[in-house]
């Protein structure tokens, strides 16, 4: 069969559909595995093409026998759209990734079957059932052993960025109400054998290498066996960790820092207790933020935070008090998110019951949305407020003493660069989605 798997066109994030092939997209694009993997897990004999969108253009004209479509949440409405597009001209369809696991049956409606949950153990029966002309409607995916997972198929993606990305465990055990993640990949933390992770590596000519774990900071006796055996790989990476482990284990942030570690990803979350509590982020403590951040530095790896607005022990002081606070940690840079309840999460089952969710309508679930109706403030006052801590935090002079104190920590080594890189990313991203509203209003619609 003549296989085609499509992730669909983007006008949000670092990089958009309108940075296409820049050296911008190619510093800036965050790897990611989802089709590559797909591709990996189909068995021999036939033909597979990989197109993101954002870099190639769809020709709906060609014959496909089959096309499978990944789709997070924002994206489902486009990736719909080139399903029945697909459909119309009669080729089957295949939906697949977070948001058809979570909302099957509207995605079924655009769909001849869609995976729910992971593709390894279900898409080699898919393409059988497929070539039989027989497809069932739902393949329900189990969590996979991760001994079995393929290597992807990254020579199949056509645009090949600066860092690569890679996949040790999967799951988190944490399962914060606001995260899909828990949801999707199941609490159990499921580790790859070590030496299946050092041969990938081995076979990535990328330099910078990005952890697509929920967390590494999960299992440390795992992770510090992975970073003895990745060492002499000589790479540099990036990764999301949690910071009750990375605050207080310097022999862990040591092994790290030896096998290459440029700075860890944390979601902070809140400063406010109630908040974390609220979401139940067990891994943190707000008092013990600043300490752990100096811990982390003193070992010689930035720290890039997560932040998110609009909890319902959330009040408008939260923006001022976050900025404050904020603008005083040797931080490298920062994601201020507002609070979005994604379908399938908790928090979207909660507030759908409580009939607090103001719109179903996907393309707005960004983060730099207010998509429900927050508890102790209006809509505008999260949106107003969030843009408020985004302009203080992104200030050119926070910038420039951010920057400085990055390649501080690196001693000005060539990959510290990635860390100043980011605040330039996010500032563009900021003022494209939050500053430049009319401009993005302006935005054609998709082709
Ligand atoms: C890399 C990444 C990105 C990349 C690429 C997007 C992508 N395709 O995943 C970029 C930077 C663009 C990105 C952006 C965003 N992301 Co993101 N991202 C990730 C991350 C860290 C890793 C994804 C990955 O490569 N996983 C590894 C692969 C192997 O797993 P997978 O993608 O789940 O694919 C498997 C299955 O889902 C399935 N599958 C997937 N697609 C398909 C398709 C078919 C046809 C089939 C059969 C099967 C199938 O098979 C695969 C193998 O089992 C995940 C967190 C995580 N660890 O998964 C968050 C995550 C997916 N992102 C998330 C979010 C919130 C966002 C943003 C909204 C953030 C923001 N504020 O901008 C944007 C949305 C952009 C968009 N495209 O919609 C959420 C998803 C929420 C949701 N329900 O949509 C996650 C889960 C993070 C989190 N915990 O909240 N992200
Ligand atoms: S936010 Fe982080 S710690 Fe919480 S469930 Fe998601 S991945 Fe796990």
């Amino acid at each position: 069969m003549k296989i085609l798997l499509i992730f669909p066109r983007l006008e949000h994030g670092v990089t958009t559909y309108r940075d296409r092939n820049s050296a911008f997209a190619k510093l800036f694009s965050n790897p990611y595995l989802s089709l590559s993997q797909v591709a990996a897990c189909t068995p021999p004999g036939h033909e597979i093409r990989i197109i993101d969108e954002n870099h190639e253009k769809i020709d709906f004209d060609e014959p496909w026998d089959l096309v499978g479509i990944t789709s997070l949440t924002m994206l489902a409405p486009r990736a719909y759209r080139i399903a029945d597009e697909f459909r119309a001209k009669g080729v089957k369809v295949v939906l697949g990734g977070y948001h058809p696991t979570a909302m099957p049956e509207e995605a079924k409606e655009h769909a001849d079957a869609v995976v729910i949950g992971e593709a390894e153990e279900v898409w080699p029966q898919l393409i059988k059932d497929a070539e039989r002309g027989k497809l069932k409607p739902f393949y329900k995916g189990p969590h996979v052993d991760m001994s079995r997972v393929p290597f992807p198929k990254r020579e199949l993606m056509s645009f090949h960025p600066l860092t690569e990305g890679i996949q040790a465990t999967r799951g988190c055990p944490n399962a914060c109400e606001f995260c899909s993640t828990t949801v999707f990949l199941g609490r159990a933390l499921r580790r790859r054998p070590i030496e299946q992770v050092v041969e990938e590596l081995k076979q990535i000519p990328n330099k910078i290498i990005i952890f697509r774990d929920a967390s590494l900071t999960l299992n440390p006796a795992y992770s510090m066996e992975l970073f003895k055996a990745i060492k002499p790989l000589n790479k540099r990476w990036i990764a999301n960790g949690n910071i009750n482990l990375l605050g207080k284990n310097e022999k862990f942030l040591k092994a790290a820092r030896e096998a290459g570690c440029i700075s860890w990803f944390v979601g902070f979350e809140s400063i406010n207790p109630s908040s974390l509590k609220e979401a139940h982020k067990v891994s943190n403590r707000a008092e013990d933020y600043e300490r752990a951040i100096k811990v982390v530095r003193n070992q010689g790896m930035g720290i890039v935070g997560g932040f998110i607005f609009g909890f319902d022990n959330d009040t408008p002081e939260i923006f001022d008090t976050t900025l404050e606070t904020v603008t005083g940690w040797d931080i490298d840079a920062a994601e201020f998110n507002i609070l979005t309840p994604y379908p399938g999460t908790p928090i979207y089952y909660r507030y759908d019951e409580e009939g607090r969710i103001l719109t179903k309508d996907w393309t707005k679930y960004t983060q730099a949305h207010v998509v429900y109706q927050p508890k102790n403030m209006t809509p505008k006052e999260l949106l107003d407020g969030t843009k408020k801590v985004i302009r203080g935090f992104y200030s050119f002079e926070q910038m420039m003493k951010r920057m400085y104190g990055s390649l501080k920590v690196h001693k000005f080594a060539p990959y510290a660069f990635s860390l100043p890189g980011i605040n330039v990313a996010m500032w563009r991203y900021y003022k494209r989605e939050f500053f430049d509203a009319d401009d993005r209003e302006k935005i054609p619609p998709y082709s």
